[in-house]
């Protein structure tokens, strides 16, 4: 074995190892040289190098979102540990265990003019979970040790970003093959929380409402969460309203809120507001129901979420410290099923929908729309869905999607920055094929997310160019504006030339017949493949517009 003669490297390498740490992503530097040695030697670590730190950071995000498990970041000093800042937030909102370990020069190096140097300590306060600020003095091995413990653990049980900066003086490159210190002899810490499990109360109060909304936000796909839902949508009065990241499905769930939503009145709204809504899971992608919550609000909101207590529709009566599941598994134990229309009636209003959906897909032109309806027709079962921001995530929530495919979207910050890399990293280590869409702008943005050695052969990109921020022609505002190109930002740029550089197969569709017929084989074959689906600037909005108009 090699390892660093820094301490504080080993300190740290032998405690990642003892928390089971597997993945490290390693972005070059001299000053964090102490560390690529240590981890890249490990045989219990796999190693990943990624030049781009942005693109580093999205990339173990990626990896996280998949196994649920803290993946670390490692990183020279100076501005390379800047450019994490968008994973970290997105870490940080969408609950997502990152440990960031960012390599500094000593204390007295610090701001007297020394190269690539800057204030690395606590850089991410306002979006981490912990910072552990190491000393290099011999006499701080003990505290030093706890910090990383501390780092890391809670990385893992609150679920998302921390920091570690590391000062390391010169020299940065000398190994020894025996460990300095001794072994790390895991210390798990507690956290307190106030969990109260007397849910009586509000078992009665459920039991006696007449309309309940259960709405599901973005959720890592969980069969017993599954099974939960599908008993409790037996009961008359109760409307599941899910969302296309939360993963679970059921042909009486309200899987495409806004479709149902959009024609409402005050009226109407009144008649669908419940007089319980329970949330579950991570954020709310639709408007429209922020803004029929904040409008008509429930006299009753319980949160369910083993961190976040979030009161997104400023009606928030209680909060839940408790994983979806756990608070289920106990909940609907105390729960009755009782009699209701609510149900019924909603589901009439949906098969309504639906049926209006289908006429207007029938006649509908070439257009952003249109190409979403075909895509999701054609991607094969069981792969992983990865989406873009942007107009992407919103039309993908207007269809209805096969169970069996998986959806994740960086919806924490909901950055057009990083979704790339987080889909290549989250591809890198799934067994499913994964399949990304993206609009042009985020692709354009995150192209270094190819610059990556680590693609799998099944991955595929489905890039569609409407020349543009699409997104700001379907908004109200922008085009109110003399200045609509500073929202839309028009391009006439193609991913032609990336795909050539960066050894992807390149293919392209300009219309409805070439979209059905490149998707044909498009999923099949060994190598790495984009389709790059050219959309019409100037009519994808009126389409929409038209497709709402129409329900
Ligand atoms: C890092 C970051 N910068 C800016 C934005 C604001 N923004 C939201 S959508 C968008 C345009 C996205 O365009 P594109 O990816 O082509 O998707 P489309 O709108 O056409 O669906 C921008 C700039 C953002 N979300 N994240």
């Amino acid at each position: 074995m090699i390892y660093s003669t820094k301490v504080l490297s080993q300190l740290i390498i032998e405690s990642c190892v003892a928390y089971n740490v597997e993945h490290v992503i390693i972005s070059p530097g001299s000053r964090n040289a102490p560390l690529t040695i240590g981890f890249t030697n490990h045989p219990k670590i796999k190693t990943y190098s990624i030049v781009d730190e942005r693109s580093a950071a999205f990339f173990g995000l990626g990896i996280a979102q998949q196994t649920q498990k803290a993946v670390v970041l490692v990183c020279t000093s100076g501005s390379a540990l800047l450019n994490y800042y968008p994973a970290v937030a997105e870490a940080f909102y969408s609950n997502i265990p990152l440990i960031v370990i960012s390599a500094d020069r000593p204390k007295h190096l610090i701001d007297i003019g020394d190269g690539q140097t800057i204030r690395q300590e606590n850089v991410f306060t306002n979006h981490s979970l912990f910072n552990a600020n190491l000393n290099d003095g011999d006499d701080s091995v003990e505290e030093n040790k706890k910090l990383i413990s501390k780092a890391i653990q809670l990385a893992v049980l609150k679920a998302g970003p921390t920091h570690i900066n590391v000062p390391f003086d010169e020299p940065l490159y000398e190994t020894i093959n025996k460990l300095t210190i001794n072994d790390i002899d895991i210390k798990p810490i507690t956290i307190e929380k106030e969990i109260d499990y007397d849910l009586e109360d509000f078992a009665k109060i459920w039991n006696t409402a007449a309309k309940k909304i259960i709405l599901i936000g973005a959720n890592y796909p969980d069969e017993l969460l599954q099974q939960q839902l599908n008993k409790l949508v037996t009961d008359d009065s109760i409307l599941v309203f899910t969302e296309t990241t939360s993963n679970v499905h059921h042909p009486k769930f309200i899987n495409s809120i806004d479709k149902l939503i959009f024609p409402l009145q005050d009226i109407d709204f009144e008649a669908l507001k419940p007089d319980v809504l329970l949330t579950l899971g991570g954020l709310i992608v639709s408007k429209k129901i922020k803004q029929f919550f904040r409008k008509h609000q429930p006299k009753h909101h319980w949160h369910v979420h083993s961190e976040k207590s979030l009161d997104t529709f400023h009606c928030l009566t209680r909060h839940f410290e408790l994983s979806a599941t756990m608070f289920l598994n106990y909940f609907t134990s105390l729960v009755e099923n009782r009699s209701s229309d609510y149900q019924k009636f909603w589901l009439t209003v949906k098969e309504s929908r639906n049926k209006k959906h289908n006429q207007f897909i029938k006649s509908v032109e070439f257009s952003d729309f249109k190409v979403f309806d075909t895509i999701l027709g054609k991607i094969p079962n069981n792969v992983q869905l990865q989406l873009g921001n942007s107009s992407v995530i919103r039309y993908v929530q207007l269809f209805d999607n096969n169970p069996s495919i998986k959806v994740f979207c960086n919806r924490g910050t909901s950055g057009i920055d990083g979704s790339t890399s987080t889909a290549i990293g989250a591809a890198s280590i799934s067994k499913e094929q994964t399949v990304f869409i993206t609009g042009d702008i985020s692709f354009f943005y995150d192209s270094n997310a190819l610059w990556n050695k680590y693609i799998p052969a099944n991955f595929r990109i489905i890039l569609i160019n409407n020349g543009g921020g699409g997104i700001f022609k379907i908004l109200p505002g922008p085009k109110k504006t003399n200045a609509l190109d500073y929202f839309e930002t028009q391009h006439n740029l193609t991913a032609e030339h990336l795909c050539k550089m960066y050894n992807l197969e390149y293919i392209k569709a300009t219309n409805s017949a070439e979209v059905s017929n490149k998707l044909e084989n498009f999923f099949s074959d060994n190598n790495p493949k984009l389709l790059e689906i050219f959309t019409p600037n100037n009519s994808n909005d009126i389409v929409l517009k038209n497709f709402f108009k129409n329900l």
